[in-house]
């Protein structure tokens, strides 16, 4: 090898290692997702009198529906009305989920990470991977499809 293509290899490999930095820098190290929407209307947010009157699809989303941040991140979980978050280890998904909790909660303790109180939470993910978040209320998760994603990179 000549010293002339040697230079260019290492210019070439720092180049592409400030590139990879840079790329894996990018990442955010934190997100915020919102579990309802107070400003789509008003004495919906109080649990409701009957579970099954389908009044609360419209308030009752996570935003955004997914997030991506860095390993070693963390999630802020606002929480506006009754809801609770869980999260579920990779490879979970909303199909696997059973309804297993005292009414109104899933409750579904099968690949659970995390669940919160009733309150906003902040949580650290340490570990790559795409987890599944709900809401554990499960007329919200069954007939609101209150769920969404958290990706891990
Ligand atoms: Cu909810």
């Amino acid at each position: 090898m000549s010293l002339r293509t040697s230079a260019l290899g290492v210019f070439a490999a720092v180049t592409l290692t400030a590139f990879s930095i840079a790329v894996v820098s990018a990442l955010p190290d934190s997100a915020t997702m919102r579990f309802g929407n107070l400003e789509l209307g008003s004495g919906l947010n109080n649990p409701p009198v009957s579970f099954h009157d389908n009044s609360f699809r419209a308030q009752d989303t996570i935003f955004p529906g997914s997030v991506v941040i860095a390993a070693g991140g963390s999630v802020d979980f606002e929480i506006e009305g009754f809801h609770q978050v869980a999260i579920y280890e990779p490879g979970v998904a909303p199909r696997d989920i059973e309804i297993v909790g005292t009414p109104p909660f899933v409750n579904d303790p099968d690949g659970r990470v995390f669940l919160g109180g009733m309150s906003d939470e902040q949580v650290t993910f340490d570990e790559p991977g795409k987890y599944l978040v709900i809401c554990n209320v499960a007329p919200h998760f069954e007939e609101a499809s209150m769920w969404g994603w958290v990706m891990v990179k």
